[in-house]
C-alpha cells in the first residue's frame, strides 16, 4: 500500500478523515522543504504514512496550534518538525500536543553558526516539554527515531501523560 501523503497546507480538521497518518511533518517555510527530503524518503522506504505541511510558528501561530491541538485526534502518533534560525515550531508544536515532538535543526544561508541556531533553539526546551533534537539537517534520524517510537506500542496509560 502506498503511504499516505499530504502535502497541501493544513486547513482544518474537517478536511480530515477519522484516520490520519501516523507521523506530521511540519517545516517552517518552504525554503526547508529540500532539506526534509531524507525523512520522506525513510519513511517511504518503511512504508509509514505521513502527512508534510508548511506551517511557521511566528508566520503563523494559529495554524501551528490548531494543527498541534488536533493532531493526535487525527491517528497521528509522533510529529517532527524541521526549521531554522529561531527554530520556535518542534517547541510550539510540543506546547500544544502530548504526541512526541522531533526536531530538526535546519542550516541556512541566513543561519548564524551554520544551523546552531536553531540546533539551540529547538534543544533548549524549559523543563516539562520535551522536544528529542537530532543533528543540524538529521532529517533522516528524525524519520528512524519516528519509527521506533511507532514502534513502541501503546504501553502507557493516558492518564500517565
Ligand atoms: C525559519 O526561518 C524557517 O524554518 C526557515 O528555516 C527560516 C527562514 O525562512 P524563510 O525566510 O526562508 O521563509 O522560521
Amino acid at each position: 500500500m502506498q503511504p499516505e501523503t499530504q502535502t497541501e497546507p493544513f486547513a482544518g480538521l474537517e478536511e480530515f478523515g477519522e484516520q490520519g497518518p501516523l507521523v506530521g511533518i511540519l517545516v517552517g517555510s518552504e525554503s526547508d522543504r529540500e532539506a526534509m527530503d531524507p525523512a520522506l524518503q525513510e519513511l517511504d522506504d518503511r512504508g509509514i504514512s505521513y502527512e508534510f505541511h508548511v506551517l511557521s510558528a511566528h508566520r503563523d501561530p494559529r495554524g501551528v496550534a490548531e494543527y498541534a491541538s488536533t493532531a493526535a485526534l487525527r491517528g497521528v502518533r509522533v510529529i517532527i518538525c524541521g526549521a531554522g534560525m529561531a527554530a520556535a515550531l518542534p517547541g510550539v508544536v510540543a506546547s500544544y500536543s502530548e504526541l512526541p515532538v522531533i526536531g530538526v535543526p535546519l542550516r541556512s544561508s541566513k543561519s548564524v553558526g551554520d544551523g546552531l541556531d536553531a540546533l539551540l533553539s529547538i534543544a533548549q526546551m524549559p523543563p516539562g516539554v520535551p522536544v528529542a533534537c537530532v543533528s543540524i539537517d538529521g532529517a533522516r534520524n528524525a524519520a528512524v527515531l519516528a519509527a521506533r517510537i511507532l514502534a513502541q506500542g501503546g504501553g502507557l496509560p493516558p492518564q500517565h501523560l
